[in-house]
This record gives structure tokens, sequence and C-alpha cells, in this order.
């Protein structure tokens, strides 16, 4: 009798078993297939909610597109064989636009990004004495930033309590960062790949479209708007006009990553200033902290720092965009004639007051005297 119970619990608990194991079966199998949907975005398979049957469907992501409405607009018209400029390079060899004043019309661009509702995310780094440069950095980039398009300023910090207090305009948010602060200075400035990778990752890729990367201890002067927003762009560097290339302070030693040959190299980009959309700015300083790590391993640090890292990277994932020395000049420089607007410029700044005393030594020593002398 004891022995018949037994055989019929035990049976029973092998048809539960047996049934739970279909049921896991059909949901691993509703899950991939959905998942794997991703990169076969025509077709979709849905489970109905009793999970008995399975409805093959087709939903294309083409069909979710919102429909976008047609706008009159007045301007004047663009002609073929009249250049906006000539003057100045306009374009790359691969065909990424230059951006100069006078080679855009900034109402166009505007509704075309409106259109697309972008949010934009601005990084800037403030660490140990650099936070004296935030209040004219935010309220500077108040007045002439993306003015009239969402943005985000993410302070990165090690003394959130500096923070200065500033009121922004209706769309535009600040988050500060509490990071960790390295002892060199040159460190500092490298480490900046590695937490815009990481917060990209994290934060970013969930709350921007594009990221704008740039120094703290700068002024905006004039308008930088979504005309620099592209897959992913870089700065030419103001102590560059058009040099040789055998002349730009790329990296040189060969054991470094960030080696360059001589007969190599299109333009010098500046490591203060350079973007792009989340996933292209997480690629870019993926690389570049990658390439510093493998360096550290070796006991080499590149010459430029982050900067001849970015160097490298562009080098062989070309920009999609370049911004012209506009975007990066420096106070106190003269004003060549195809300047037209200095939108952005460094500050002058004091540096034995603001870095510490021993590297300062060390730079006086060094040909690293002006970080735009460069030649
Ligand atoms: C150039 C580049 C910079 C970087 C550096 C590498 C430009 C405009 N600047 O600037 O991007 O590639 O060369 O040598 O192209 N920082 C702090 N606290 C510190 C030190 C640095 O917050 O103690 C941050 C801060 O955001 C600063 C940035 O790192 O703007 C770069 O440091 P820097 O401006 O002193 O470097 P610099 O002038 O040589």
């Amino acid at each position: 009798m004891q022995q018949e119970k037994y055989e019929k619990s035990g049976g029973r608990k092998y048809f539960l078993f047996l049934i739970y194991f279909m049921v896991l079966l059909l949901v691993s199998f509703c899950w991939f297939s959905i998942r794997g949907n991703r990169s076969y975005p025509d077709i979709s398979i849905l489970c109905s909610p009793q999970i008995r049957t399975v409805h093959i469907v087709n939903i294309s992501q083409l069909d979710l597109l919102p429909d976008l409405p047609l706008e009159r607009m007045m301007y004047e018209q663009p002609k073929a064989l009249k250049p906006l400029r000539t003057d100045v390079l306009m374009v790359t060899p691969w065909l990424a636009p230059i951006i100069w004043d006078s080679s855009f019309n900034i109402d166009i661009l505007n509704a075309q990004f409106h259109q697309k509702n972008v949010r934009i995310g601005l990084t800037v780094f403030a660490i140990k004495k650099y936070t004296v440069f935030l209040q004219t950095f935010v309220e500077t980039a108040e007045k002439f930033f993306m003015v009239g398009h969402k943005v985000n300023y993410y302070i990165f910090t090690d003394r959130p309590n500096d923070m200065p207090n500033i009121t922004l305009a209706e769309g535009r948010q600040l988050v500060v960062l509490k990071v960790l602060s390295y002892k060199r200075w040159q460190e500092v400035s490298m480490r900046r790949m590695e937490m815009i990778r990481d917060y990209s990752k994290e934060r970013f890729i969930h709350e921007v479209d594009y990221l704008v990367c740039v120094d703290v201890d700068m002024k905006f002067s004039d308008e930088v708007g979504v005309e620099i927003l592209s897959d992913v762009f870089g700065t030419l560097h103001p102590g560059y006009n058009g040099g040789p290339r055998e002349r730009f302070t790329y990296e040189r030693r060969k054991a470094s990553t960030a080696y360059i040959p001589p007969d190599e190299g299109d333009f010098y980009y500046a490591g203060g200033y350079f973007g792009g959309t989340v996933e292209e700015v997480y690629k870019l300083t993926n690389f570049c902290h990658t390439a510093m790590m493998t360096d550290k391993g070796n006991n080499i640090e590149a010459v430029w720092h982050d900067e001849s890292y970015l160097n490298k990277y562009f080098l062989y994932h070309k920009p999609t965009k370049i911004l012209s020395q506009e975007y990066l000049w420096v106070e106190g420089w003269g004003v060549p004639e195809f300047l037209k607007k200095r939108r952005f410029v460094a500050l002058q700044k004091n540096h034995n007051a603001i870095r510490n005393k021993r590297d300062l030594d060390r730079m006086r020593n060094s040909r690293m005297r002006n970080k735009f002398q460069k030649y």
C-alpha cells in the first residue's frame, strides 16, 4: 500500500517536473527570439500572455518612425559654383566637413536638430584647484553653448562643495559627479578618458544623444551650436596652421602605442575638445584609455598624454567632422585673417599656482613650456 502511494507521488513529481521543464523551454525560446530580433528588426515573435501560443508578426523598425512635419523656411540659396569660403579647407579628403564661420546656416541646422529633439552632454573636469574655472566656464556656456537646446552639464570633480551656484536656463541641468583625484596633473588629464568611458556606458547613454568633451580652463566667447555635432568630431589645435605633418608633435617613440610615423597624419588635433554620439565617444575613450594602460605597463607615457592617444585614434578612425580653430583659440593671441570668430578660448593660467610645484620645475626644464607653443 505504502509502496503504491510512494510510486503515485513519485509519478506526479515526475509529471510536474516535465511540465515545468517544457514551460522553461518555451520561455527561453521566446526570450532568445526577441533578443535575436535586435539584429533582425523585421521579424518579431510574440508570446501570448498564457504562453500557450506563439504568433509570428512582421514589424519593421521603419514602421515606428514618426511622421515629421515639413516646414517652409526662407534662406539664401546655395550655389553649386559659388564656394562659401575660398581661404580655408572646408572638407577633408574623406569628406568630413571642417567647420568655419560662413560655412553653414545655423537656422537650417537648428530646425533639423530640434526635430530630432536632441539632448547634449557637456563633460568637463575640475579636479583640485581647477574648480576656480567653473564659474566662468558655466556662465559663458549658458550664454553661448547650444542655446535653445537641451543640455546636461556633467561636472567631474573631487570637490563638489566648490561648485558655484549658477542659475540655468530652461531645459538645461547640471550634474555633479564626484570622482577621485590623481597626484600628477598629467594623470588627472589622462584619466578623463577612463571616466568618460565608464560614465558613457553606465549613465550618459541613457541620458543624452551627443557628448562634447572639453577642458575647463576655458571660456565661451561666441556661439557654439549644433553645427559641431556629428558621429565623432575633433578640433584643430590652435598651434598649427597647416604645418607639415612631420613637424606635428605626435608621439614619435615606437615603444608607445601612440606612435605615429613621420610620413603619416592628417591634422594635429587638440586634446581639449572632442565629441560625438555617446557610442562613438565610448569607442574613442576606450581606445585611448586602453592604449594608455598598455604604455603604463611598459613604463612609458606619451609625450602629450591623452592628446597623443587621441591623435593616434583619429589617424585610423577618421573624424566625421572637424572643428576649425574658431572653436579653440588662446586668449591673448593675435587674430589671423582667416579667423572670423573666436568661439571658445583657453584662458591664460598661472601654471605654478594651479599645478603642483614639482611638476612645474620639470616643465620649465623641458620643451613643454607652453601647451600651445609646440614648435
Ligand atoms: C592640453 C590639452 C588637454 C590635454 C593636455 C595633455 C587643449 C585645450 N588642452 O592642455 O586637453 O590633452 O594638453 O597634456 O587642447 N585638470 C584638472 N585638474 C588638474 C589638472 C587637469 O581638472 O589638476 C583637467 C582640467 O579640465 C584641464 C584638463 O584636465 O582643463 C587638462 O589639463 P591642462 O589644461 O592643465 O592641460 P594643458 O593646458 O596642457
